[in-house]
Order: structure tokens, then C-alpha cells, then sequence
């Protein structure tokens, strides 16, 4: 089994208290900070600009994991200081290039990511097995925090476990994004997941603090 790992959501951040924020993440070993991008055409949304990134990369250490909810991924990835090591996911249904675009994520030593939404098979991931680090399931469609799991995505972390294993990919991570509850994150981990993005359903809930709530996390995902 993949050790699990877990990656905050940025745009969940109480911005007025980012250097607080990271200095915790730094203190308790988070692996991945992930970047939601939104174009406003691929999700109706826009969210998290290339400055931003830009900011954060330049506030921490932490390696950055990319989730570009934009078209055309692959012409907009030289607006982002993608450095090696971060992990950038581009989705299936935004690009007519995914094996193209996967492979130039690997050029810059970077960790490519298939995402995919809710209704997407994993069949999309037939023929580019060999240019992935990573599968993003998405278990809410993509767009906004705080929305609620669409319970077939579990069924979906299974499967695509299986899937990997079955086709000699066993070291491909899946990642998991959307609604990663407490509760949710013990049931995606048990499906398969290895890599959690914790929004305000965990990291971020209001009625915890964020030291609690990352140690009450990373207990769920053990
Ligand atoms: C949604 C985005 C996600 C959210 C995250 C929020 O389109 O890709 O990364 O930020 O899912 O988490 P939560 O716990 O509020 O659903
Ligand atoms: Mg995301």
C-alpha cells in the first residue's frame, strides 16, 4: 500500500492568516499544497491565479500539486513555475492531447496527474498508463468547496485501484478531491485512495483548529 499523504486546498485558506497557515503545515510534515486553477470555461468558477501560485511557492518549501480546472492545459503550462517534484493534474475532458500534455509535465520533473470528473470512465486512462504518476478522482464535480460526495465516486477509487494493480501499475497514487470528509477520507482509503485533498469538509472545518483538525486527519487516512 501507498503511504498516504495529504494535500490542503488553497483556495479553502483563511487568506488573512496565510503565513500562520503554512508555518503549520510545515510543522506537521504536510506533503502537498494543492493549487485549484479555474479558467471560468472548463468549471464555472474562476479561482487561484498564476500570481497567486507564484506567492505561495515563493512563502514555502512545500511542493505544490496543480489541479488545472482549465482548457487546453497544455498550452498554458509555461504560465505556471512548475518546479520538480510538484505535481501538476491536468483533466482528461480538457484537453484533446492528455498523452502530449502528460508527457510534458514529466519533462519539466514534474509528477503528471490524470483528473477526472465524476462521469468519466477510467478507460481514458487506457493508453497513457505509462506517462502517469497519478489518477485525481474527483468525488464532487469540479467548481466549489463545500459540495457533497457523489457516492459512486467510492465505487469509482475502487475500481481504478483494481484497474492499476490489474495492469502492473500498482505505484500509481490516487488522489482523491472533493468532499474528503473525517468520514468520507476512512472510506476512500479503505477504497484504495493515497493522496487526500482536505478542504473544509476536514482540514478547514470551522469547528476545529487546524493543528487538531490535521492530526484527526491524518488518523482517518492511516
Ligand atoms: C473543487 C476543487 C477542490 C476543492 C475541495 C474542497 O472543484 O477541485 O479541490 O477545493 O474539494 O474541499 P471540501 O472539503 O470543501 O469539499
Ligand atoms: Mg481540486
Amino acid at each position: 500500500m501507498i503511504p498516504s499523504k495529504i494535500s490542503p486546498s488553497m483556495m479553502c485558506a483563511d487568506l488573512a492568516a496565510l503565513p500562520e497557515t503554512l508555518a503549520v503545515f510545515a510543522d506537521t510534515d504536510i506533503e502537498y499544497l494543492h493549487m485549484d486553477v479555474m479558467d471560468g470555461h472548463f468549471v464555472e468558477n474562476l479561482c487561484l491565479g498564476t500570481d497567486f501560485c507564484r506567492q505561495i511557492r515563493k512563502m514555502t518549501a512545500i511542493p505544490l500539486d496543480y489541479h488545472l480546472m482549465i482548457t487546453e492545459p497544455e498550452k498554458k503550462l509555461s504560465w505556471f513555475d512548475i518546479q520538480p517534484g510538484d505535481i501538476v493534474a491536468v483533466h482528461a475532458e480538457a484537453t484533446h492531447h492528455l498523452q502530449k500534455t502528460l508527457t510534458a509535465i514529466r519533462a519539466r520533473g514534474a509528477h503528471p496527474f490524470a483528473a477526472l470528473n465524476p462521469a468519466t470512465p477510467l478507460s481514458a486512462l487506457d493508453y497513457v498508463l505509462d506517462v502517469l504518476d497519478g489518477v485525481l478522482i474527483m468525488t464532487v464535480n469540479p467548481g466549489f468547496a463545500g459540495q457533497k460526495l457523489i457516492p459512486a465516486t467510492l465505487d469509482k477509487i475502487a475500481d481504478c485501484r483494481r484497474f492499476l494493480d490489474a495492469h502492473g501499475y500498482s505505484d500509481i497514487v490516487i488522489e482523491v478531491d472533493g468532499n474528503v470528509s473525517f468520514e468520507n477520507a476512512i472510506k476512500m482509503r479503505a477504497a484504495g485512495a493515497d493522496l487526500f485533498v482536505a478542504g473544509t469538509s476536514s482540514v478547514f472545518a470551522k469547528d476545529g483548529d487546524l493543528l487538531t483538525n490535521i492530526e484527526k486527519f491524518r488518523e482517518a487516512i492511516r
